[in-house]
């Protein structure tokens, strides 16, 4: 039985600033939920960011959804499921959703000895990565970030663009490193469909997917433009329930999906989306929200799936952060290992993450 929750506030400095279309991060603003009882904690991480610029959520918005609306439906025996089911009522905020379901998910599976990979479907002990590179100061640097990554062994380079950091930066890398490299673009919606003529420049650039070039609200206009543009249509932000992302295929506004758990809401959605991209043959990849080692975690027990075919923005926790909260996930030959322990299969080292902890709020469940 879940006896109490708390709330634990942090803050971790990124080894370099992650700069793209919508803003710069310089460090990441954490909550997390420890769900427990009858001496087992589950855990969960919120991916939002400080500020409501990727998508409308943001941390604190999140805090305080979290502790209004979301904590009082949970009791002693709530599990994920029934949570997810309680919450169907409320609209929008998927990130505060996704890190309560996924302590409680945790909570439950490691009370049954079961990983969050085998409860998943996963079929894979080891995923392969890729690693999201920031818009960078000028080419020159950009060329020197991303033959770093390539010497670390990443297996596929993702450039996040926007309206005037595009053709000549994607140019450049395919030029230096030939067309072997996987290669994709990322404009997290900073193009209009007017821009269509111009993004269909960059089909010679032979790229694996174009991800969210126009606003989540415009999947239509997804549509349209993947008339004009013959790079694969991959959608971040738009895609927010099974719902959508069948919408989206059938209307030909995207081919390729980014599943974030986070974004949907948690990882029973997410299996759900998985599971109607691998029915029909469509491609998936786990995007990442730079996560520290407790989100990560789940996020490849998720891209372990055999419907994740492409690598994703799944990175070692060097790429991020110079100690992670966990035990670091190291890249070997390019692929990072899937946890195999009960739940998300690793548990934070609790004296460094009480040393970047802001406060933590404890909530007594009577009921
Ligand atoms: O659009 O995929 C994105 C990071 C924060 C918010 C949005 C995005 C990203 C990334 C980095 O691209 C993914 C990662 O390495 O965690
Ligand atoms: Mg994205």
């Amino acid at each position: 039985m879940i006896s109490s929750i708390r709330l634990r506030r942090a803050h971790i400095d990124l080894v370099s600033p992650f700069r793209t279309s919508f803003g710069v991060e310089t460090a990441r603003d954490l909550l997390y939920i420890e769900v427990s009882g009858d001496g087992v904690i589950g855990w969960g991480e919120c991916v939002a960011m400080s500020e409501p610029m990727y998508s409308s959520e943001y941390v604190d918005g999140c805090e305080e959804v979290l502790r209004r609306y979301m904590l009082p439906l949970v009791h002693r025996n709530t599990t994920a499921e029934s949570f997810t089911d309680s919450v169907r009522g409320i609209r929008g905020h998927y990130m505060a959703k996704a890190v309560l379901e996924t302590a409680l998910l945790d909570f439950q599976l490691r009370r049954n000895g079961m990983s969050l990979g085998t409860f998943l479907g996963a079929t894979q002990t080891r995923v392969r990565s890729g690693v999201s590179v920031g818009i960078q100061p000028s080419i020159d640097e950009l060329l020197s970030v991303v033959q770093g990554y390539i010497d670390d062994g990443y297996l596929r380079i993702k450039l996040k663009i926007k309206p005037g950091f595009d053709l000549e930066p994607v140019r450049a890398v395919r030029t230096t490193f030939g067309d072997d490299l996987l290669l994709q673009v990322d404009a997290n919606s900073a193009y209009q469909l007017s821009d269509a003529e111009h993004l269909a420049k960059l089909d010679q650039f032979n790229l694996l997917l174009i991800e969210q070039p126009l606003p989540e609200e415009q999947v239509a206009s997804h549509a349209q433009l993947a008339k004009v543009v013959r790079t694969p249509m991959c959608l971040d932000e738009s895609i927010l329930s099974v719902e959508v992302a069948r919408e989206a295929l059938d209307s030909g506004a995207c081919s390729i999906i980014n599943i974030k758990p986070g974004r949907v809401g948690g990882y029973l959605e997410a299996k759900k989306i998985h599971d109607l991209c691998f029915e029909r043959g469509v491609a998936v990849w786990c995007g990442g929200m730079l996560e520290t080692g407790i989100g990560r975690a789940a996020n490849l027990a998720l891209a372990a799936l055999p419907g994740f075919t492409l690598p994703g923005d799944t990175s070692a926790s060097a790429r991020y952060f110079a100690r992670d909260v966990t035990s670091p996930f190291i890249l070997r030959d390019g692929h990072l290992d899937v946890p195999t322990g009960p739940g998300i299969g690793i548990d934070p080292d609790l004296d460094y993450l009480d040393s970047i902890t802001d406060r933590v709020d404890e909530i007594v469940l009577t009921k």
